[in-house]
């Protein structure tokens, strides 16, 4: 029993009983990697596969989140952007979680969710100036309702919790999603966040993207829980797996578990598998700590493929659509190419000038010891001639 209003006690879980937290005995599948839809598995709720309308919408985004990957990729190598995080092969994770939100909902993404923040309607170019590293962030959150993509892991679910929990307490059906990878669980403010969300009935869901890897650290050397979703039954609240290369099923899983957040039935924690087809960044080498047989493995996986293959099959998919979304993937990869491909010239002051509302004096001093080079027309230090 508790005296405060928002601590409820749950009884079992609402009257499911303990079983209820636990995931299912196997991730959700509904569509089969060779494209072929499942017959009924035995999962813990009845997920049902999307109608045909809602996974065309899907397929054209997956198609674009593609595209905005590869040009992204191409950008990089021509050293038009100081680095992208590739989300190649994980795309229906991220195009899942726009197409269950609703635009008065909050996305709380990481750095590899470019294309769902993309799929909330910021424009390409406020998407890629933080990376191109000429801007502090790019977009204004509350525009959007999303947050910025955070690079230190795990905050942003912090981010989600306080954001749901206002909401709640507003009175308002506002539900939030937070992103994060399979290595953020090992930090303390995933323990804090979920701890906090389950405590309070936060309506708040976290989707655990498990692309296999923390840059070189390999899964099983992150966690030997029996799943990533296995963790929530610690916190009280329901976990899920699901396959995460397979849209439909994402749709199911987690519009279930965001409706169950918004009806007030608190948060809950879904895993999806996947795989990071590409390197962690740029910056990595993937072939010095994983070989090249694991990650062929994958190629039949491809969330784009699965779903193209189901669609034409089904009859759905038809020569005017392909061309269509093909078309409306190259309108967004140009807007990316002109945009990066135009120079801009950031004032180097404005490293300094939106870190404080009031700087510090350590800030002041690193400015105008900058303002000082510069006007010296000396190298900065540590450049290179
Ligand atoms: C708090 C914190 N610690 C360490 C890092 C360095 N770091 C950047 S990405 C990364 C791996 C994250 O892996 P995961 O959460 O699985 O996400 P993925 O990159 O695979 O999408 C690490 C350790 C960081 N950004 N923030």
């Amino acid at each position: 029993m508790t005296n405060h209003p928002e601590i409820v006690d749950h009884g079992g879980y609402a009257g499911h009983g303990e079983d209820y937290l636990l995931p299912s005995d196997a991730p959700v599948q509904l569509i089969a990697p060779e494209g072929a839809p499942m017959t009924a598995g035995d999962y813990k709720e009845p997920y049902a596969l999307p109608d045909d309308a809602t996974l065309l919408d899907g397929y054209e985004r997956l198609v674009i989140g593609r595209r905005v990957n590869e040009q992204a990729g191409a950008l990089v190598r021509q050293g038009r952007m100081a680095v992208y995080p590739s989300s190649y092969g994980q795309e229906a994770c991220q195009v899942a979680s726009d197409m269950c939100l609703r635009s008065s909902d909050w996305l709380f993404p990481t750095y590899r969710d470019t294309v769902a923040i993309l799929g909330r309607g910021v424009t390409p170019m406020e998407a890629f100036e933080s990376l191109r590293g000429d801007w502090h962030s790019g977009f204004d959150p509350h525009q959007y309702n999303t947050g910025l993509p955070t690079t230190p892991l795990a905050t942003q679910l912090l981010h989600a919790v306080g954001v749901a929990h206002a909401a709640k307490l507003r009175g308002e059906d506002t539900v939030a999603l937070a992103l994060c990878g399979d290595g953020a669980t090992s930090e303390g403010d995933f323990h804090e966040a979920l701890n906090f969300a389950a405590v309070f009935h936060v309506p708040v869901v976290f989707l655990i993207q498990n692309n296999q890897y923390a840059i070189s650290v390999p899964l099983i050397h992150q966690s030997v829980a029996p799943s990533l979703a296995h963790k929530a039954v610690g916190y009280g609240m329901p976990g899920e797996r699901v396959d995460g290369n397979d849209l439909a099923a994402l749709l199911a899983v987690l519009g279930h578990a965001l409706e169950r957040a918004r009806d007030g039935g608190g948060p809950s924690l879904v895993e999806a598998h996947t795989y990071r087809m590409e390197a962690h960044t740029n910056a990595d080498d993937a072939t010095r700590y994983r070989s090249a047989e694991e990650v062929a493995q994958w190629v039949p996986k491809d969330p784009l493929l699965r779903l193209q293959k189901y669609l034409s099959d089904a009859g759905l998919l038809g020569a005017a659509d392909t061309e269509r979304f093909a078309a409306a993937a190259e309108v967004v990869a140009k807007t990316i190419r002109d945009g990066l491909n135009t120079e801009t010239s950031p004032d180097p002051a404005d490293l300094f000038a939106y870190v404080y509302s009031e700087p510090t004096p350590q800030l002041r001093e690193q400015a105008f010891m900058l303002a000082e080079e510069l006007s010296a027309g000396q190298p900065l230090e540590g450049a290179q001639s």
